[in-house]
C-alpha cells in the first residue's frame, strides 16, 4: 500500500458542493462509497472534516499552543509498542524550569509521614530498587476537540497519549520508607515549573491521589525515559508516572510529595479542573460546581496506528493495527468495522508487556472494491465495557473515549 501525499492534497483540494452525507456521500466525495447505505444520518465522513496540521515542537508533533507549550502526536506515529521520546506528547500548564541540575536536585517527602525525607536522585537510585516498565500516560482532556458544543481548553484530538518506557523507583517504596501516618488519606505533588502569571506563590498544577492508588507498585518516581535522561519537556530530571489515571497526576519536574489528611486541594484539583459531573448531562447543560467529581481511572480506549488516515490502499489484503488501553484494567477484545459499523471483525490482541502498558492489536482485512472506506476500532475492557460511538458530553471536555475512525481509499 502507499500513502501518497499528492493524492491526499488532491482530496483536500476538492470543492465539496454538498454538506449532506448518508446515501449522497458518493456525490459529495466524487467517488464510489461502497457502504454508503450504512452511513448513519448526520455522520460527517472524515475526509470532509480533515484539517491540515501544523507540525512543530518535538519531531512530528502537532503544536496546539506555545504558551504554555502543548503538542500532540498524530495517531500513525504512535505505532510503536514503546513510544519514542521524540513522539511523546507535551502537556504543560505553566512555564517549565530553565536550568535543572540533576546532581543537586532534591525530592522532599513530608506531610503526614513518620520521617520526612529529602533525597537526591543518586540517593533514590542507591536506596530503592530500580525498575523499568512501559507505562501509559493519557491526558484527561485527550479527545476534547470533538465535543459539540465545544469545550474550552487545548483542542486535543487523539494524540495526548503515549506509552514510553520509564525507569525509576516505586513511589510506594519511598512512601513506606518515610512511614505513612495512619491519618494520611491523600498525596499532594509539586514540581518546579512556574505559574504563567509569574507569581512564585502559585503552582501551575499540583495534584494528588488517594493513598490506595498511590501504593500501586506501577507508580514510579522516574529519572529515565526510554533509557535516557527524561526529556526537558517531559519533566527532567525527575517526575511521577501514575499510569491509568489522568496524566495530570504524573507530576513533572517533581520536587515534593506530601501526605494529607484530606483530599488535596492544590492547583487543578478543585472546581471543574479534571472533574466531571456526577451524573449524565445533556450536551451544553449547565452543571453546578458542587456536582463535579474528581476523575480517577481513565476509560477504555483504542487507536488505529496503521494505516494513516487518508491513505491510499492498492493491495487487496492489508493489515490494520493499533493500540488499546483501559485505565487500571486490561483490554479483552478489539473489534474493527470497515462498513460504517454494520459488521464487526475480531482482531488479534497481544498481552500488555506489563500491567499499565497499552496492548497491540492487528487484523488483516480485504476491501471488496475501489472507493472510500472508514475503518473504525472499538475496544472492550476486562469489565466488559466497550468504547461508545458518541461522546458522553461534559462541560470541560474530559474522558472522550469514543471510537477512533480513519478514512482510507482503495485505489
Ligand atoms: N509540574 C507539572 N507536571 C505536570 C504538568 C504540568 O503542567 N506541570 N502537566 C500534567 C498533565 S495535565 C499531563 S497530561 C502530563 C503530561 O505529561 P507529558 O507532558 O510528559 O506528556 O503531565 C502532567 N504533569
Ligand atoms: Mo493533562
Amino acid at each position: 500500500m502507499t500513502s501518497d501525499n499528492n493524492s491526499i492534497n488532491e482530496w483536500n483540494r476538492r470543492k465539496f458542493l454538498m454538506r449532506s452525507t448518508g446515501a449522497s456521500a458518493g456525490l459529495v466525495l466524487g467517488m464510489i462509497v461502497p457502504f454508503a447505505r450504512n452511513i448513519p444520518d448526520g455522520l460527517l465522513p472524515i475526509v470532509l472534516a480533515q484539517d491540515a496540521d501544523e507540525i512543530a515542537g518535538k519531531d512530528n508533533l502537532s503544536l496546539l499552543n506555545d504558551r504554555p507549550l502543548n503538542a500532540e502526536t498524530p495517531p500513525h506515529l504512535l505505532d510503536d509498542i514503546v513510544t519514542p521520546t521524540d513522539r511523546h506528547f507535551i502537556r504543560n500548564n505553566g512555564n517549565p524550569p530553565d536550568d535543572v541540575d540533576p546532581e543537586s536536585w532534591l525530592l522532599t517527602i513530608d506531610g503526614l509521614v513518620e520521617t520526612p525525607l529529602s533525597l537526591t536522585i543518586e540517593e533514590l537510585k542507591n536506596q530503592f530498587e530500580i525498575v523499568t516498565y512501559n507505562l501509559l500516560i493519557e491526558c484527561g482532556g485527550n479527545g476534547r476537540a470533538f465535543f459539540d458544543p465545544p469545550a474550552r481548553g487545548n483542542q486535543w484530538t487523539y494524540g495526548a497519549v503515549a506509552c514510553s518506557q520509564w525507569t525509576g523507583v516505586r513511589l510506594a517504596d519511598v512512601l513506606n520508607a518515610a512511614g505513612i501516618k495512619p491519618d494520611a488519606v491523600y498525596t499532594a505533588h509539586e514540581g518546579t515549573d512556574s505559574h504563567l502569571s509569574g507569581d512564585p506563590e502559585k503552582h501551575p498544577v499540583s495534584r494528588g491521589m488517594p493513598i490506595d492508588k498511590a501504593m500501586d507498585p506501577f507508580n514510579l518516581i522516574a529519572f529515565e525515559q526510554n533509557g535516557d535522561a527524561l526529556h526537558p519537556m517531559n519533566g527532567a530530571p525527575l517526575r511521577l508516572v501514575v499510569p491509568g489515571w489522568p496524566g495530570s497526576c504524573s507530576q513533572k519536574w517533581l520536587n515534593r510529595i506530601y501526605l494529607r489528611d484530606q483530599v488535596h486541594d492544590g492547583a487543578k484539583m478543585t472546581g471543574t479542573s479534571y472533574r466531571v459531573p456526577e451524573y449524565k448531562v445533556a450536551p451544553g447543560q449547565k452543571v453546578p460546581e458542587e456536582d463535579f467529581k474528581i476523575i480517577e481511572a481513565m476509560p477504555v480506549k483504542s487507536l488505529i496506528t496503521y494505516p494513516e488516515t487518508m491513505a491510499d490502499i492498492s493491495a487487496n489484503e492489508f493489515e490494520v493495527r493499533g493500540q488499546a488501553w483501559a485505565g487500571d484494567t486490561t483490554i479483552s477484545a478489539v473489534d474493527i468495522s470497515y462498513d460504517f459499523g454494520a459488521t464487526w471483525q475480531k482482531t488479534e490482541l497481544q498481552e500488555p508487556t506489563n500491567p499499565h502498558a497499552w496492548q497491540r492489536w492487528s487484523v488483516k482485512i480485504n476491501l471488496p472494491q475501489k472507493g472510500y472506506y472508514e475503518v473504525w476500532a472499538r475496544a472492550t475492557d476486562a469489565n466488559n465495557i466497550s468504547q461508545p460511538f458518541a461522546i458522553d458530553w461534559n462541560p470541560k471536555g474530559y474522558l472522550n473515549n469514543s471510537l477512533h475512525r480513519i478514512a482510507i481509499q482503495r485505489v
